[in-house]
């Protein structure tokens, strides 16, 4: 399978505050190393073209566009020295829904939480990794049965105008709208990331072009907490086409492949023409952040249960944060999916 990769991401390594602490991001550069050895013998490796900028404009407003390229810069001349910028402050529930003038108060409109933030290089990894997805489904409509790209940072959390979950730019969403503006018909996403995916539930939720269906660990338990219930199911023309599976702590593949076999069987339904997925391998037994069982064989037969779709497929990297496993992990999807069809 064509993969995309590139080394720009590497300088970014945001912090998270994790039980009452700054640590170093779980999200870090050395997921990319160990997925690209992993994959390295039976796949072929590309760089990503030049990002278009336009197609950002089609899933992000021009303020957030605006405020993530040049954040580092205001955070900087604000006098701060920290090595992350984070917000502090955030309009939960908003009194009002003015975007403030300070950095401070701007980094807590445009984001969600302090699971991330943006450092010096943050825009430049984020933009580089929309162009990785970007040249996967450039390759795929142009012919490919499927191709990965190692999007990292991942972004399925960030929202039309808010980052957070380790997300900046969402590039299944990116992937998504680019084969629409160049013709293909409906687009189903199918989200198998560990947690919900509310930045792509948002970006499409008014839609009924683009399918969003996730498979996911319960928000009553788990983050991004205030999405991903199985009523959430679209609005307006959107209504039917937002399609989610929230699974309880401890979800073995017994019942997560029961989800995935419901999933594929509704969006089959709904006429779907290319498949984007958003791959995060975070479900994995062994990872640190999470609670489901899936292993590695699991992952192979994922794969192949994908492949069966039959659609043209573009793969998306999201999470996966058991540094030493999730080569192995994503290569079994990979596989799996060539094995299967
Ligand atoms: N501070 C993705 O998998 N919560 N994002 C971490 C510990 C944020 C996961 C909890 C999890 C974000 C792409
Ligand atoms: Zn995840």
């Amino acid at each position: 399978m064509l993969i995309f990769t590139s080394d720009i991401h590497r300088q970014h390594h945001s912090a998270e505050l994790d039980g009452g602490r700054l640590i170093p991001s779980w999200e870090c550069p050395e997921r990319v190393d160990v997925t690209e050895a992993a994959l390295s013998d039976a796949h072929e490796f590309r760089l990503p073209n030049k990002l278009s900028y336009s197609i950002l404009e089609r899933v992000h407003t021009p303020q957030y566009l605006d405020f993530l390229a040049n954040a580092w810069t205001r955070w900087v001349d604000s006098g701060k020295t920290a090595p992350t910028a984070m917000g502090f402050c955030w309009p939960a529930r908003p009194l009002s829904e003015k975007p403030p003038n300070s950095i401070d108060g701007a980094l807590g409109y445009y984001s969600s939480g302090a699971d991330c933030g943006i450092t010096k290089v943050t825009w430049r990894a984020a933009t580089e990794s929309a162009a990785i997805a970007q040249s996967v489904t450039t390759s795929v409509l142009g012919g490919e049965r499927a191709a990965f790209g190692l999007c990292r940072p991942p972004g399925h959390h960030a929202t039309s105008d808010q980052f957070g979950g380790y997300c900046y730019l969402n590039n299944a969403a990116i992937a998504a709208q680019q084969l629409r503006d160049t013709g293909t018909g409906r687009v189903g996403i199918l989200d198998i990331d560990y947690h919900h995916g509310n930045g792509t539930q948002q970006i499409f939720y008014a839609r009924d072009d683009v399918v969003f269906c996730s498979i996911h660990a319960d928000p009553t338990f788990e983050f991004p907490y205030f999405s991903g219930h199985a009523d959430e199911r679209g609005v307006g023309p959107g209504e039917g086409f937002n399609l989610n599976y929230p699974l309880p702590a401890g979800t073995g593949f017994g019942s997560w492949s029961g989800a995935l076999q419901d999933a594929v069987a509704q969006l089959t339904g709904l006429d779907v023409e290319v498949l984007v997925v958003s791959l995060g391998v975070d479900t994995f037994e062994d990872d640190p952040i999470s609670s489901f069982g899936l292993t590695t064989p699991d992952f192979g037969e994922i794969g192949r249960r994908l492949a069966q779709i039959n659609l043209p497929t573009v793969f998306i990297l999201e999470g996966g944060y058991a540094v030493e496993a999730m080569g192995g992990n994503v290569a079994a999807v990979l596989n799996g999916f060539e094995q299967g069809g």
